[in-house]
């Protein structure tokens, strides 16, 4: 069976963060972006990671930032090796799929999120008040309904605990007016433009997170574009409004998860290689939907 890759090192390259899945590191005025194979479930990171999970994403990544490259300019700059440090030539057996060199850029401090479907907090909030961060939406609609429209809900970057909502207005006194409408603008073109081609491919993206940096005052798309990881996949052969939505990637892993004695908090239950094979056959075939 192939192996996961949980844990990157690269001693001679400045490290600079780590996310639940990603490491950053520094190489000149550029960053590497190296997608581990790691997977959260209920918001704990598994000790088990899912073979091809990490090359999965940055194929994804790469492929949407070449078809959104039209809509907005990008901060990636390459996915080969060979253009790379030697220090990560030189663990081509690791890094080789799952590394990006980007643009360093001056990021903006709000995640656009985009919904183009009643689901998750969304759906809270609308049940409770009507609304979705703020937004004011038609009554009636049922859990997992899509939208009349595609809404822009920006929140917050908590840096630890959950992101919280923001008003278009706290949008503006965070970043400018100007620079928070060019936002929105951007975020919904580049939904809608991503959720067109995954629907005609039996995909729907419910919803999106996308971040946002400044290149010589030039708005670029920064962090990973259209992923699992920053979207919600629903499959449209099982898509039934009224209920809450089966995740197209992490399905298969919740449902092992949910049949074991485990509270969901760390440290969380050792995964079969079954399992792990199972959802990494899943992150396949939805990269092999999506970019056909
Ligand atoms: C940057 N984050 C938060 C990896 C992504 N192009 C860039 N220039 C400057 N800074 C960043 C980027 C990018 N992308 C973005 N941190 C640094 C998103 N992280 C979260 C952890 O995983």
């Amino acid at each position: 069976m192939r192996h996961a890759v949980v844990s990157v090192s690269l001693p001679s390259l400045r490290h600079r963060a780590s996310g639940k899945v990603r490491e950053i590191f520094e190489d000149g005025p550029n960053l590497l972006l190296v997608a581990t194979d790691r997977v959260s479930a209920f918001d704990v990171v598994l000790r088990q990671g899912v073979p091809g999970r990490g090359t999965v994403l940055t194929r994804l990544s790469e492929f949407w930032f070449g078809q959104l490259a039209e809509v907005c300019p990008n901060h990636l700059l390459t996915t080969d090796l060979a253009r790379m440090p030697e220090a990560v030539r030189a663990r081509a057996d690791v890094l080789d799929g799952r590394t990006m060199l980007v643009r360093r850029v001056e990021i903006l401090p709000v995640e656009c999120v985009v919904r183009g479907y009643l689901a998750g907090s969304g759906f809270k909030e609308y049940r409770a008040s009507g609304t979705v961060c703020g937004v004011r939406l038609p009554p009636g609609l049922r859990e997992s309904d899509r939208l009349p429209e595609p809404i822009f809900t920006p929140t917050t970057k908590a840096h630890t605990g959950h992101d919280e909502p923001l008003t278009f207005a706290e949008v503006g006194e965070r970043v400018g007016a100007e620079t928070a409408r060019r936002l929105r603008e951007l975020s919904l073109s580049l939904y809608a433009a991503g959720a067109a081609h995954a629907r005609e491919r039996g995909i729907l993206l419910a919803d999106t997170k996308f971040e946002f940096g400044l290149l010589d005052g030039e708005m670029v798309l920064a962090d990973e574009a259209l992923t699992p990881d920053s979207s919600r996949y629903w499959d449209a052969a099982r898509y039934a409004p009224g209920r809450g939505q089966d995740s197209y990637d992490k399905q298969i892993l919740r449902d092992w998860l949910e049949a074991q004695p485990w509270d969901k908090r760390p440290p969380p239950p050792d995964v079969p290689a079954a399992i792990l094979e199972k959802v990494a056959a899943r992150y396949a075939e939805i990269a092999g939907r999506l970019m056909r």
